[in-house]
């Protein structure tokens, strides 16, 4: 099946400005929570591959960063992963926000896909909390920036939208073998599925630059005999306030952090897990190498 003549395998990129619903579409598509998903801008912070199988198709779905203007190092490497995504794939999706609209972020972000070339498709996003009648002129003046090969309107939150979608991505995959075994979800590793399940509950639990000055690493991994795992995973943050954020009146907020990513990675890994959290300032991570590394980052020094 993987090499019969009719086989297709493609990489499409899903690029936006930040809290388009990159994540949201990525994890719709796939059925799975693969990427992590928050009302806070910049929450995904490296390429996240979903595998979807569909007829004779693999489609490589990648979702990336949201595109800014970066200013710490960590935020350059964010950028950059969202760029080199688009590069590498047949063909880019530009995700963008309706209710948003055509913000100066997004013109960036269309311009430069326009002087990239390649296949692009532009699908807006949200619909559900938009007028319809405002969607045409939107996509009219996004068409004008680049020259998108197809407009879809979706909802990545209620699905609507994306069966039409779908069926275009089957058609668009090129001829060829698959990459990945049938059975794939994705090419993280349950190690940073976890760190990025606790980021996910930081993001979702504090706020101001507490999420931002945060990363999470897994520092041990135990399977253990009765099927269960024990996983210790360390969350370094910038400063000593932000630590005291963290931990909260008496333990209080690290423990619901625990409690509720711990309910998540159970539910992903379909077993019993034992999740234990440690806090460490380590001022400056954020334009570490070593740390960036650590979270599939090139390093843009
Ligand atoms: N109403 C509505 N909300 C959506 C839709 N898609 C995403 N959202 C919400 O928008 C917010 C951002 O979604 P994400 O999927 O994290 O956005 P993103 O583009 O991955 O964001 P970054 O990783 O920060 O670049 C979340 O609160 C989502 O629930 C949608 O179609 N409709
Ligand atoms: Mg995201």
């Amino acid at each position: 099946m993987t090499d019969s003549p009719s086989s297709r395998c493609g990489f499409a990129a899903i690029v936006g400005a930040p809290n388009a619903g990159k994540s949201t579409l990525l994890n719709r598509l796939t059925g799975s929570k693969l990427s992590i998903v928050t009302p806070k801008a910049q929450t995904t912070r490296f390429r996240v591959l979903g595998i979807l199988m569909r007829g004779p198709a693999q489609i490589l779905l990648v979702d990336t960063p949201g595109i800014f203007r970066p200013k710490r190092r960590l935020d350059r490497a964010m950028v950059q992963a969202a760029w080199t995504g688009a590069q590498d794939a047949d063909l880019v999706l530009l995700l963008v926000d309706a209710r948003a609209g055509l913000t100066e972020g997004v013109r960036g972000i269309a311009e430069r896909l326009r002087g990239r070339g390649g296949r692009a498709w532009l699908v807006l996003n949200k619909v559900d909390l938009i007028s319809p009648p405002l969607l045409l002129p939107l996509a009219a003046e996004l068409g004008a920036l680049a020259p998108f090969e197809q407009v879809f309107m979706v909802s990545a939150a209620t699905g609507d939208g994306l069966d039409a979608l779908l069926a275009a991505l089957v058609e668009a995959m090129p001829l060829g073998p698959h990459l990945y075994p049938g059975e794939d979800l994705t090419d993280l590793s349950d190690r940073l599925l976890a760190a990025e399940l606790v980021r996910e509950q930081i993001f979702l639990q504090t706020h101001e630059e507490v999420p931002y000055g945060t990363t999470v690493e897994t520092e041990n991994w135990q399977e253990r005999r009765d099927g269960s795992v024990r996983i210790e995973a360390t969350i370094y943050v910038a400063r000593a306030g932000q630590k005291a954020i963290l931990i909260g009146e008496g333990g209080s907020r690290i423990r619901d952090i625990g409690a509720c990513a711990r309910r998540e990675l159970a539910r992903l890994l379909e077993r019993k897990v034992h999740l234990f959290l440690n806090v460490k300032e380590r001022a400056g991570w954020d334009e570490e190498g070593a740390r960036l590394r650590a979270l599939g980052l090139d390093d843009p020094g």
